[in-house]
């Protein structure tokens, strides 16, 4: 197991110290920057700190001096992401904060995801995401889909106010296994329901897996409801994602 003294970038090392607090996630992170060079690790703290010009500058450096379009992005940006999760989750940090990383992530992405779909990585999976009908709340939406793109997934975002419809016609369109619908308002909440009950009309059931989140959704609720998994944040979605893909490969 790796010491945090093995982590060269200061900055981490004190991200780490003043606000990870569950030994598994302490573990998990020191294991992962300790594998990582000096130039992702201040690119990952550049964004940490919501600091979208120099991540743009360390980001463009570090592609012309070399560095792989796929290592930036699994050692700078994601490995900063995870930090930024965990201090949004356990409140040390609030949606201002998170949106100047989110912008931070974005300019590193900027560089990163041409290469990548260029160099033909294929994405681990196609996911639908968008928040239901009634309701205009996306910031939560589109941090999952920050994560959920920057963890290798294809996203395909709906936006906000979307119709049953407008979801069905996306997944059939986009041949996509997953679905994942926010909802933010107690009285948009049931349109997960009613979006879960067209697409079992409409005989598509089965061929989706559909995740919900957003503040006021449960687990309780989402098990009524008959969807597949609720994640209560972006991690948890990232998380879930990867588990529901799994589950539908074996039930292949
Ligand atoms: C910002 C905000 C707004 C902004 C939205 C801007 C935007 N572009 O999103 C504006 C000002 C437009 C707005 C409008 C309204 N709002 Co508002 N709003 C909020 C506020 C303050 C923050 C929401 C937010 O962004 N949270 C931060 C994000 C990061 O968290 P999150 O969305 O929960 O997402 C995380 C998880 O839930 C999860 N997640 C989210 N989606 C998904 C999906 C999947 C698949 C998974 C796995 C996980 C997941 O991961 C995310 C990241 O960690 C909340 C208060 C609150 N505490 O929630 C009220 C709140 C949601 N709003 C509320 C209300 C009442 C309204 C209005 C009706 C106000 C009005 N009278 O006009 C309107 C409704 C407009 C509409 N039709 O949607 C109420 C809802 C009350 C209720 N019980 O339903 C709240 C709770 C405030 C309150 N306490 O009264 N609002």
């Amino acid at each position: 197991m790796a010491e945090i003294t093995d982590i060269e970038n200061e900055f981490i090392r004190e991200e780490i110290e003043e606000y990870l607090e569950r030994p598994d996630e302490i573990e998990r992170t020191i294991n992962t920057f300790a594998q990582t060079s000096p130039a992702m690790q201040a690119i990952a703290a550049a964004l940490i700190d919501g600091g979208h010009h120099t991540v743009d500058e360390l980001t463009k450096e570090a592609l012309e001096a070399g560095v792989e379009a796929l290592e930036i992005m699994d050692d700078g940006l994601i490995s900063g992401m995870g930090i930024v999760g965990i201090k949004f989750r356990d409140n040390f940090i609030f949606v201002p904060e998170v949106l100047a990383c989110a912008r931070a992530m974005k300019a590193g992405m900027a560089y990163v995801e041409p290469i990548l779909s260029e160099s033909g990585i294929d994405p681990i999976g196609v996911v639908i995401m968008g928040t239901v009908k009634g309701d205009l709340h996306d910031i939560g939406k589109n941090l999952c889909i920050m994560m959920l793109r920057g963890s290798g997934f294809a996203v395909h975002d709906l936006g906000v106010d979307t119709s049953e419809d407008e979801f069905i016609e996306a997944v059939e369109k986009y041949e996509a296994r997953l679905l994942g619908m926010s909802a933010l308002l107690t009285t948009t909440m049931p349109n997960m329901g009613k979006t879960i009950e067209a697409f079992i009309d409409e005989g598509l059931r089965e061929d989706v897996k559909i995740m919900v989140g957003g503040a006021p959704v449960t687990q309780e609720f989402a098990d009524d409801m008959g969807a597949d998994g609720y994640g209560k944040d972006a991690v948890e979605c990232v998380e879930l994602a990867k588990r529901l893909l799994t589950e539908e490969d074996e039930e292949f």
